[in-house]
């Protein structure tokens, strides 16, 4: 059994413990309905602070974990290790040579770190954008996550992490389908309002469910998605965390904007329904003419003058 773990806003001011608190809710909920895991939005332990731009570097770095488990985070550990479940976490993580990373970590039910994963797809602007409402200085606060994505051998199967913008982008589903991940777990902070296209705006659920639902079929895979939803400090934000199974259907969805746990019993099996049938890999794929795909960045338009008989 499988939960998701939907957060409703995190205040600015709102201290780890306090969030803590509410995170420990969401996880003895969990224990109750007979979760092994419960997964964590992106950025859970504080509100989603790109949105302003800071430069004083105390300010700054209030909003980063130096050390997990902290002694703010320890309960939660504590907490996994009484109960048996385990939890995957999103948080700013601030190394001792200064690297800037959106983190999510997994957690087993014994309480000890799993995996790492760093974001990827850093998305939004670095510098500041006085014409924006608000922004969105991800690439200002964060690194580009170098390790990729990886499948982890873990609750009895394999799972996989990616955070919010990442699972826009098919190669993320990819790239650990080609290990034979079984579950992918996704926590994001998306706000309703996008600055360099308002049409979009009211498309961002639509394409936040075709994005997991694509990623999990194509894939033969479960797809945890987690919001950080609600109005927070002025910013809405999409909530409708849901879980997807092999098939790309939704099997489980939030029906609030605020802390709520769904769960799903997620039978790993069900994956090979579609590894083994029309997402056979290892019989259809033909990476051989996938050479784009790895090697080149942007697009490249062929030119005006190119004929089949150039
Ligand atoms: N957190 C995050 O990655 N959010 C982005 C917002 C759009 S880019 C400004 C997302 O892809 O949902």
């Amino acid at each position: 059994m499988v939960g998701a773990a939907q957060l409703g806003p995190i205040a600015r001011d709102e201290s780890r413990s306090t969030v803590v608190q509410r995170l420990l809710q969401l996880l003895r909920e969990g224990a109750s309905a007979g979760c092994d895991l419960v997964v964590f939005p992106e950025l859970a332990l504080t509100t989603f602070f790109p949105r302003w731009y800071l430069e004083d570097e105390d300010e700054k770095n209030w909003f980063y974990e130096t050390e997990m488990p902290g002694p703010d985070t320890q309960p939660l550990f504590d907490e996994a290790r009484r109960l048996g479940v385990g939890f995957c976490l999103g948080y700013a993580e601030l190394t001792a040579d200064g690297g800037r990373n959106n983190v999510y970590l997994l957690v087993d039910g014994t309480g000890a770190t799993v995996a790492k994963f760093h974001k990827v797809h850093i998305p939004g602007h670095g510098g500041y954008e006085p014409d924006r409402p608000f922004q969105h200085l991800e690439r200002y606060y964060f690194d580009e996550g170098q390790e990729g994505f990886t499948a982890w051998p873990a609750f009895d199967g394999l799972v996989g992490m990616a955070l919010c913008n990442d699972r826009r982008w098919p190669e993320t589903y990819r790239e650990m389908g080609l290990q034979g991940v079984e579950m992918v777990l996704i926590g994001y902070n998306t706000p309703l309002y996008y600055a360099p296209d308002p049409t979009q705006n009211a498309l961002a659920s639509f394409h936040n469910h075709l994005v997991m639902q694509a990623g999990a079929y194509q894939n033969g895979t479960w797809v945890v998605g987690v919001a950080k939803g609600g109005t927070e400090e002025g910013v809405e934000s999409l909530a409708q965390s849901a879980i997807y199974a092999p098939s790309g259907q939704i099997v489980a969805q939030a029906v609030t904007i605020g802390d709520e746990l769904i769960v799903a019993r997620c039978d790993l099996d069900l994956c090979q329904d579609y590894k083994e049938t029309l997402f056979n890999f290892g019989l259809y794929r033909r990476p051989e003419v996938y050479g784009r795909i790895t090697g080149q960045k942007g697009v490249i338009r062929p030119s005006a003058t190119t004929r089949l008989d150039d």
